[in-house]
């Protein structure tokens, strides 16, 4: 089944339906265009939320804001590479939050990286991740794939001779024995992590951490389980993800599809968003797993 028609017979509202349509299109040529060319060298630029850019950064910046320009139900389009969201169309009914290329610093050695996207009903502010009605990421590795939730449980597509074909439905995340631990330079600030870590490690858990939370994140939805793991520490209280457009979609897949995510003390859907760059710490997949990090 080709998305449209999979995201209508989930009831999703047209608007909304050609948006994640849209997304999709423009995840097409950001994936087309990570295979065939060398867009992977950095700039020596920063962007406007402070990380190193690659050309590819603002090419998928680009192609992302040109295909949700020319969708009418656009209303506020922000991001990782943009200082403030631009104001689309002021008619439409959805704002996006889009990380178009999470994981760039791998592209150059060629992991996976991917595209996230979260879509909010209005404006955003003093909303929580809750409020979301849709949110997506796209994988580019040996195999292009796009998960996606409306609120309806979470399903995965695949770029097969150009387009979005439905390969398997009502993605699980129960409970395995995988951990990704992300800045592990916490340790050297907090005990707690350390011992974190250490648990996983003398209670014989896997480690599958690819440096990309997209492809990271991707592992525990196809997997089953497992955690993946990013503090904050003093010297940094908020970690390095970021809410809107990394955590809260992230977390929103998780949720559909049985699993949890948390900030280390509440649900990270349960935040209130203040800003549009903020950061938050995260712990993210199997529910025993994320408690357990709670716990330490
Ligand atoms: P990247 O900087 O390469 O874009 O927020 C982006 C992210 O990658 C995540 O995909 C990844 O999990 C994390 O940063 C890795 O952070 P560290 O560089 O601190 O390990």
């Amino acid at each position: 089944m080709d998305l449209l028609s999979f995201l209508e017979s989930k009831g999703a509202e047209p608007g909304l339906a050609k948006l994640i349509v849209a997304l999709g299109d423009a995840c097409k040529i950001i994936g087309g265009e990570l295979r065939e060319s060398l867009h992977s060298k950095h700039l020596g630029t920063i962007n406007a939320t402070g990380d190193d850019q690659i050309a590819m950064d603002v090419r998928s910046d680009a192609i992302i804001a040109e295909h949700m320009r020319a969708c009418p139900s656009v209303l506020l389009l922000g991001g990782e590479e943009m200082a403030e969201p631009e104001k689309v169309n002021l008619d439409g009914r959805y704002s996006v939050f889009c990380d178009p290329l999470d994981g760039s610093s791998l592209a150059d050695v060629n992991f996976s990286v991917g595209t996230i996207a979260g879509i909010y009903e209005g404006e955003v502010i003093g909303k929580t991740g809750r409020d979301m009605v849709a949110a997506l990421y796209a994988v580019y590795g040996p195999k292009t794939t796009l998960i996606v939730t409306v609120k309806k449980g979470v399903h995965e597509f695949m770029l097969i001779k150009g387009e979005w074909t439905l390969i398997e439905e009502s993605l699980q995340v129960g409970e395995a024995k995988y951990f990704a631990c992300g800045n592990l330079r916490a340790c050297v600030e907090r005990a707690d992590y350390l011992k974190l870590v250490e648990n996983f490690i003398l209670n014989k858990y896997t480690l599958r951490y690819s440096g990309g939370m997209v492809p990271d994140i991707n592992h525990i939805l196809h997997k089953g389980g497992g955690i993946f793991t990013y503090p904050g520490m003093p010297s940094k209280p908020d970690g390095k993800l970021r809410l809107l457009f990394e955590c809260a979609p992230m977390s929103l897949i998780m949720e559909e599809a049985g699993g949890a995510s948390s900030n280390g003390k509440i649900p990270v859907l349960d935040l209130v968003i203040n800003n549009y760059e903020e950061r938050t710490p995260i712990f993210i997949g199997s529910k025993s797993e994320v408690e357990k990090c709670a716990g330490f």
